[in-house]
Formats: C-alpha cells, sequence, structure tokens
C-alpha cells in the first residue's frame, strides 16, 4: 500500500530533471525545500501596501537558511568525484549547512569564518556539526580568497557559491514560488550578500518560463546593506560593516549575475541603512509572528521605501525570501526587542502587580 503522505523527497530527487545530477550521482539529503510561502497581510496593511505579499520563509530549512538547497547538490557532486573534505568561507550559514551535509556525506568540514563576526546560532551549529572552524583575523572576503587558494591545490572541496553548482541547487527556490503561486511573481525581493542567491533565482525563474512553467518574470529587487554595499556603489568595499552580519559582505562573488539579474529583469539593487534593518526585523516579528535574522529585513526595509515612493503597483504580487532563522542570531534579537523581563516573586499577586493591574 502506498502511503497517502509520501516524504518530500528533497530539491535533487524534486527537480532532478533542471539539475547537474545523473543516476549515478549519490543524493546527500537532508530533505531540504517545499518551505512554506506564507501571506503576511498585517504587515502589507502596517507598511501602507496595496499588494499580496508572500515571505518564501527558508529558516524551515534544515539548518534553518536557504544554504541547504545548494549545499545538497554541491556535497552530492563533492561525494560522487569521491572528496573525502569539504571547505567554505562563510558569514555563518554556508559553513553550518556544509558542515551539517558533510556529516550526513561522512566527510570532513573545514569552515573559514571572520573573528567575532559570526552570529551565536550559526557558530553552535558548525561546532555541533563536527566542522574544523577556523577563526579568520579578517573578513569574509579574506576567507573566501584564502578558500580559493585552498581549492586549487586540490585537498579540498570548495563549496561556497564560486562551485556552480551552488546556484543550480538554490534555483530551485524560484520553482517552488511558481509551484505553489500557479506562476512567478511580478516582484521578487531578496538580500544580496555574496550576491549567489539573486543569480540563483533569476536563473530558477527563466528556466521555469522557458520550460513552460510560469508565465510572469519578476522583477528582481536585490537589497544591501548600506554599510556593504559594494554592488550599489560600483566597486568593492574594503572594509564592509553591517548589523546584518550575514551579508556583512565587500566584493560578492556572483557579481555580474546579480547585475545582471536587476538589469535583465527590469529590477534593481539598492540599500537600506542598519537602522532601517532593524525596524523592518522588529515590525514582522510583531505584526506577524515571523522571526527571521537581520539580513532578512534588508528586503523589508527595501519595500517599505518602495512603497512609500510609489513604486509598487496596487494589486501587484510579491515575494520575498526569508533567508535565515531569527534564533541564528539571538544577541541582536534580545538587543535589538530592548525588553528585560520583569522579575517578581512567584505568586499571582506579584503577577499582577507587575502587570499594574
Ligand atoms: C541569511 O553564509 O554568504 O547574496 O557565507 O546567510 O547569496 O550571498 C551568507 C549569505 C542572505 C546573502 N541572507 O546571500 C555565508 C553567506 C542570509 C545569508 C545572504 C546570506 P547571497
Amino acid at each position: 500500500m502506498s502511503s497517502p503522505n509520501k516524504p518530500w523527497p528533497g530539491v535533487i530527487r524534486r527537480y532532478a530533471s533542471f539539475l547537474p545530477v545523473t543516476d549515478q550521482t549519490p543524493v546527500i539529503t537532508l530533505h531540504e525545500g517545499n518551505t512554506p510561502l506564507i501571506p503576511v497581510p498585517r504587515f502589507v496593511e502596517k507598511i501602507g501596501g496595496k499588494f499580496d505579499l508572500f515571505l518564501k520563509y527558508e529558516a524551515l530549512n534544515p539548518t534553518c537558511s536557504f544554504k541547504d538547497r545548494g549545499m545538497t547538490l554541491a556535497v552530492s557532486k563533492a561525494a560522487e568525484r569521491g572528496a573525502k573534505v569539504v571547505v567554505c568561507a562563510s558569514t555563518g550559514n554556508t559553513s553550518a549547512s556544509a558542515a551539517a551535509y558533510a556529516a550526513r556525506a561522512g566527510m570532513q568540514s573545514v569552515v573559514l569564518l571572520p573573528k567575532g563576526k559570526i552570529a551565536l546560532g550559526k557558530m553552535a551549529q558548525a561546532l555541533m556539526y563536527g566542522a574544523k572552524a577556523i577563526s579568520i583575523d579578517g573578513n569574509f572576503d579574506d576567507a573566501l580568497r584564502i578558500v580559493r587558494e585552498l581549492g586549487e591545490t586540490g585537498i579540498a572541496e570548495v563549496v561556497n557559491s564560486v562551485n556552480p553548482v551552488r546556484i543550480e541547487g538554490q534555483k530551485t527556490a524560484a520553482f517552488e514560488i511558481c509551484d505553489v503561486l500557479g506562476d512567478g511573481p511580478d516582484f521578487h525581493f531578496l538580500p544580496v550578500g555574496n550576491a549567489g542567491n539573486i543569480t540563483a533565482y533569476w536563473r530558477g525563474f527563466k528556466e521555469y518560463a522557458n520550460a513552460g512553467l510560469s508565465d510572469t518574470l519578476p522583477k528582481m529587487m536585490g537589497w544591501q546593506a548600506a554599510g556593504a554595499a559594494p554592488l550599489v556603489l560600483g566597486h568593492p568595499v574594503e572594509k564592509p560593516e553591517t548589523v546584518a552580519t550575514a551579508i556583512r559582505i565587500g566584493n560578492p562573488a556572483s557579481w555580474d549575475g546579480a547585475m545582471n539579474a536587476a538589469s535583465e529583469s527590469g529590477g534593481s539593487i539598492r540599500s537600506v541603512t542598519d537602522e532601517q534593518i532593524l525596524e523592518a526585523y522588529a515590525l514582522l516579528a510583531r505584526t506577524e509572528g515571523i522571526f527571521v535574522e537581520p539580513a532578512c529585513a534588508a528586503p523589508l526595509a527595501g519595500l517599505i521605501l518602495a512603497t512609500r515612493a510609489g513604486e509598487i503597483p496596487a494589486g501587484s504580487l510579491i515575494t520575498a525570501t526569508m533567508t535565515g532563522h531569527g534564533l541564528k542570531d539571538p544577541d541582536t534579537a534580545i538587543r535589538v526587542s530592548g525588553i528585560v523581563p520583569i522579575e517578581v516573586a512567584a505568586t499571582k499577586e506579584a503577577v499582577l502587580g507587575a502587570l499594574g493591574l
């Protein structure tokens, strides 16, 4: 008897015909993908929008970020080639994902992290999954330069998005959006750091349209943090800074892919300040009960700007990627909420007193 609720097979098996795999490829999966597309009408009302907004909540992937979509493919291809060690540079999420999929494959992972700039939850993940974690006295761009050099020695398989299969895996999120909506959206908003994801989504939306599975191609709306906005400035940023440490990147690897996605789709890549990011971060959690990490709030802050500027036609269908979970960065959450629990005696009267009742 076949099960009425077959388990989701993960993105490689679900979308194999669009991916560089064969029957010989060992599929290393944690059953990533199939994340919810959540309507957020209260948020839209709060920001004065007259459109439908759906959030692609990638925080519900196995390691709580979108990176798992590309990592299942990168580690599967590494296994196919017989690799024993994978290496990446990371602002945190790539390292968590690489470490998890390497563990699943029985491989060693090595992760190079910018010292002192990794959110607590991401560090906990990499360590728990058994990665060799190396703290670099420099930023992400320095770490990625070293990883490229290590890759050339052949001692380890690079699983950053400079490995093209990472982008291939990540494009499956665009497929899922089209599968749920029955078409592409009018606009797609997302954060931009190393610029792999905006490149991947644009490729995914185009491939689905070419295959006759969707009609609409969205305008791609990418958002960087103002202190780490090389694509907006048009030149690398030597010392990127932002509270959104996930996108604290000064020289994105997929520079051309991102610029092409924006221009070909009729969209744009712009920046928002840390203050705008943190405002949108708290607003989403409080109006919709959706907790994301700060980088995800960059496109939300961008949507607030675009809405106020009258750039979004009434009735538009908008999607936005929430790339990582809020629990990844508990320090920022506690600091931004600014609320300290009130301590009282263990009595009903004390609780009522604290509530002013
Ligand atoms: C939550 O983990 O680059 O523009 O090393 O973790 O595709 O780089 C993370 C990036 C957005 C930016 N949101 O995506 C890494 C890393 C979150 C992220 C991005 C990242 P890309």
